[in-house]
């Protein structure tokens, strides 16, 4: 059994991986401020967890925490993980997404905290547009937003926290996860969370440009299984893709969906999105020498997903 702490631990990937690791019996503790995670998402293991309402951007309380916890992993996934936020707010997702990692590294450094892993999740985003595929960590980068810069500063200080001070340190790059959990409710939310709200109230979805954009998406279980194996298994401190490594059309993704969902989806079709990518796929070799293997195909994550969000909706009595 390991003490894990897992900020963002009440948002999409963050409440997945606290299920998992609740269920092998670790023990769990949450920051998060509610902002874009919530608290439905634990309410299955809310006597199983400690959950703390805060911002990690409080440093003084960040400290107190680590110092008072001998936490053996660290799972950083709090963030404002919306690019259109940080083109809006520069300065504050900032503080966020690269100050409040930058902090607690610096703490764990300077108090010799004895920690088995600092795990820092950054983004396919990093890559920017650039051309080559499939993406490789070793290609250069091209961070287009304040949310790309954070999250590849952030990811370089991990892993030079590594290099420089021996913290143990690794850093993850996804792509696009889908599944159970992911909130739907922003314009700049997953597609694959806004098509299953649309499914479900029988409304119409807005399809940027003539869905030949291709994405590597990959089930939240994989993810998951992929962040406890870079946690546990990395020899050294470095950062791995993590996606499916299968490269499929916004077209494919949603015939796919309608057969699994036996429900047809209406689409308005509008202008591409400005500095939208027509082309993503992750090369996932490095991942997968530390024995990664995705189990969930897109049908079979789609029908997860699917047959999950169907019993909270009729849970909660709002099925139409
Ligand atoms: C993903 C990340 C983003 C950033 C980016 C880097 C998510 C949710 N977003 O953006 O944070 O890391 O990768 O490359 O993982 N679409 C529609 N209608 C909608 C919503 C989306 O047509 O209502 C299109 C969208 O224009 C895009 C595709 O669906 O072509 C996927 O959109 P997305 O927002 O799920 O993910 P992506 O890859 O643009």
């Amino acid at each position: 059994m390991s003490n894990v702490l897992i900020t963002g631990g009440a948002g999409f990937i963050g409440s997945n991986l606290a299920h998992d690791l609740v269920e092998k019996g670790n023990k769990v503790t949450i920051v998060d401020d509610l902002s874009m995670g919530r608290l439905e998402n634990l309410v299955d293991i809310q006597d199983k967890i400690i959950f703390i309402e805060h911002d990690v951007c409080d440093h003084e309380f960040m400290h107190e925490l680590l110092l008072k916890n001998n936490f053996d992993y660290i799972y950083y996934l709090a963030a404002v993980a919306s690019v259109a936020d940080s083109v809006e707010r520069p300065v504050p997702t900032h503080k966020i997404n690269q100050e409040s990692v930058l902090d607690t590294l610096e703490f764990i450094r300077a108090n010799e905290l004895k920690i088995k892993r600092f795990v820092f999740s950054s983004s396919a985003a990093v890559y920017g547009n650039l051309k080559a595929s499939p993406k490789k960590e070793d290609m250069p980068v091209q961070p287009l937003t304040p949310y790309a810069v954070d999250k590849y500063a952030s990811e370089r200080f991990t892993l030079d926290y590594n290099y420089l001070y021996g913290v143990p340190t690794v850093a993850v790059r996804f792509f696009n996860v889908y599944g159970p959990m992911q909130n739907p409710e922003s314009p700049y939310s997953g597609v694959l969370s806004i098509i299953t709200d649309k499914l479900q109230k029988n409304e119409t979805f807005t399809l940027y440009g003539d869905g030949s954009q291709t994405r590597d998406f990959v089930y939240v279980g994989d993810v998951v299984a992929a962040l406890q194996l870079v946690a546990e298994k990395t020899p050294i401190s470095t950062v791995y893709n993590i996606a499916d490594g299968g490269e499929t059309s916004l077209n494919d993704v949603i015939h796919t969906y309608e057969e699994v969902a036996h429900r047809k989806l209406d689409i308005n079709y509008l202008p591409k999105r400005n500095g939208d990518i027509d082309k993503s796929l992750a090369d996932v070799t490095k991942i997968k020498t530390l024995g990664f293997k995705p189990k969930w195909t897109l049908k079979d994550g789609l029908k997860e997903y699917w047959d999950y969000e169907e019993k909270r909706s009729e849970s909660h009595g709002q099925h139409e």
